[in-house]
């Protein structure tokens, strides 16, 4: 139920066709042919994060809790900037959310200019904790400029909660579910404790020969 979720939260499911995720996935595979490609982050030594990460436009910094022009704690790589097509999909998708979450939830949301996109990468027993996104600059925090997201590959459980305390609320992401967390929720809990190896849609697996896993990539404007 679609009207359950937070104000500034929203979801479009199968927004992206199965012949856009394909073309996605080919684009971050060339990407991830060249410098700056996956790699494993760490918060420190035995912190690493149980993903593995390709950043685009910038570099985030675990260790630091910041966003650099290099892989400096990893390889100096230089990131890729971000491709315009995966760009111009994530300015298409936040409009057509900020339309929905001010008709559907009365709420103003402004646009997105994104900077950076990171993409992770879910393995079978891929997890990411519950955490806030507060790196970005305390403008953009303030302003509640929304987070885009897209899931593609296997289905995962995403949590969250406004409070560290309060009993989270799950959803399950699919490929080509898009999502977007601004305004109020801009700050919210979340996490993704779960994915579910061989859901993928057969199609996409055919057309790619992308391995079992889940990918998700998130645009912010720090
Ligand atoms: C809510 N990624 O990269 S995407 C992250 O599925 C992250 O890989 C998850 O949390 C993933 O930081 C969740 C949905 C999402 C992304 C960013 C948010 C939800 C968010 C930022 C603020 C609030
Ligand atoms: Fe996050």
């Amino acid at each position: 139920d679609p009207s359950s979720l937070p104000p500034g939260v929203v979801l479009l499911r199968g927004w992206l066709s199965i012949e856009e995720q394909v073309e996605v996935i080919r684009v971050l595979r060339d990407l991830g042919k060249g410098p700056g490609g996956f790699y494993t982050p760490s918060y420190g030594p035995g912190q690493s994060m149980h993903l593995r990460m390709m950043c685009l436009g910038k570099h985030w910094e675990p260790r630091s809790h910041s966003y650099e022009d290099v892989r400096s704690s990893h390889d100096g790589a230089i990131p890729p900037m971000i491709p315009p097509i995966l760009h111009d999909a994530c300015v298409k998708a936040a409009e057509q959310c900020l339309q929905v979450s001010q008709r559907e939830q009365g709420v103003r949301m402004p646009s997105i200019s994104p900077d950076i996109c990171l993409v992770n990468y879910y393995e079978k027993s891929g997890r990411l904790g519950l955490h806030q996104d507060k790196d970005e600059s305390s403008d953009s925090l303030r302003q509640g400029i929304p987070v885009v997201s897209f899931s593609i590959g296997d289905t995962a459980d995403f949590v969250m909660s406004r409070t560290h305390d309060e009993e989270p609320q799950t959803l399950q992401l699919c490929s080509g579910d898009a999502l977007v967390f601004g305004g109020p929720s801009r700050m919210i809990y979340h996490g993704v404790p779960k994915v579910y190896p061989g859901t993928a849609p057969a199609q996409l697996l055919e057309a790619t020969g992308m391995r079992a896993g889940r990918i998700n990539l998130t645009f912010r404007q720090l």
